[in-house]
C-alpha cells in the first residue's frame, strides 16, 4: 500500500522519451526557453488573444491560406514566405496580433506541444513565467512532468535548467516527490546554473546557433525570468491564457 500522498514531479528531457512517461502525469509543462514557449509567454502577454501550435509546415500554409496570421520558425529562421518566425519581440508592441489567433510552427517546441496534447492539461513553461506557474502548479495538486522539447530530439540545457527550477521548486514545498534520475539531474544543473543563466549557457548548443543568427536580444530576453504573470495553456488545440 503506497502512503505516500505526495505527488510526483519529474522531468522528461526530450520529446522522444516522452512515451516512457506518458499517462502517470495529469499536467504536462512544455518547456523550450530559446525560443518557442517563451515567444508564445511574450504573445499571450502581449495582447494576442491565442496560439495555435501546429507540427509541420503544410499545417502551416493550409491556415496561411484560410487568411490566418502565421509564424514559421526552422532552424532559428523565419520561413519564407510566412509573417513572422518565433522571435519573443514580434508580439510586442505589434498592433497588427492584437485581439488576434496566431498559427505557430517551430522546429521543436510545437513538436513537444502536439506530443503532448492528449494530457489532462498542458501548460507552456519558460523562465519568464517561472514563478507564477510554480505557484499555480503547487496549488493544483497533481502529477507534473516537465516535457524538455530539446533539439531534434537531443538534450539541451536551457530547458533543461528550467524544469530543474520547477521541479526545484515543488520538491522544496514538502508536497512532491521525485524518482527519476533525469530529475535529480535537471535540479541539479538548475542549482549550478540559477546565479548566472547567460554565463552559464555561454557555449550551450542553441546559444551558438542564434548568436550566428545574431538574436543575442532574444537570447538575453529569454534567459531573463520572471517577466510575465501568464500561464499558457492548451485548451481545444489553441494556447489561450489561463
Ligand atoms: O525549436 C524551436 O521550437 C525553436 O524555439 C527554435 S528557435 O529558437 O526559434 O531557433
Amino acid at each position: 500500500m503506497n502512503l505516500d500522498k505526495r505527488n510526483r514531479v519529474e522531468v522528461c528531457f526530450t520529446p522522444e522519451e516522452y512515451s516512457n512517461f506518458k499517462n502517470e502525469f495529469e499536467i504536462v509543462v512544455v518547456i523550450d526557453v530559446l525560443r518557442a514557449t517563451s515567444a508564445i509567454c511574450s504573445a499571450l502577454s502581449h495582447g494576442v488573444k491565442a496560439i495555435i501550435p501546429v507540427r509541420t509546415l503544410e499545417e502551416a500554409l493550409e491556415y496561411k491560406s484560410k487568411g490566418f496570421i502565421v509564424a514559421a520558425e526552422r532552424k532559428g529562421k523565419i520561413v519564407e514566405g510566412f509573417d513572422i518566425g518565433n522571435s519573443p519581440f514580434s508580439y510586442m508592441n505589434n498592433p497588427t496580433l492584437f485581439n488576434k489567433e496566431v498559427v505557430l510552427t517551430t522546429t521543436n517546441g510545437t513538436k513537444a506541444l502536439d506530443i503532448a496534447k492528449d494530457a489532462d492539461f498542458v501548460v507552456v513553461g519558460s523562465l519568464l513565467n517561472l514563478d507564477f506557474l510554480n505557484k499555480w502548479l503547487s496549488s493544483q495538486k497533481k502529477n507534473v512532468l516537465c516535457l524538455c522539447s530539446g533539439w531534434q530530439n537531443k538534450f539541451n540545457l536551457e530547458d533543461t535548467i528550467c524544469a530543474g527550477a520547477i521541479m526545484n521548486f515543488l520538491i522544496n514545498t514538502g508536497e512532491f516527490t521525485s524518482i527519476e534520475d533525469s530529475s535529480i539531474a535537471a535540479k541539479y544543473l538548475y542549482l549550478s546554473a540559477k546565479d548566472n543563466y547567460l554565463g552559464y549557457l555561454k557555449s550551450s548548443s542553441h546559444r551558438r546557433r542564434l548568436i550566428n543568427l545574431k538574436l543575442n536580444k532574444d537570447i538575453k530576453y529569454c534567459l531573463t525570468p520572471n517577466q510575465t504573470n501568464v500561464i499558457p495553456i492548451l485548451k481545444n488545440g489553441k494556447i489561450i491564457k489561463l
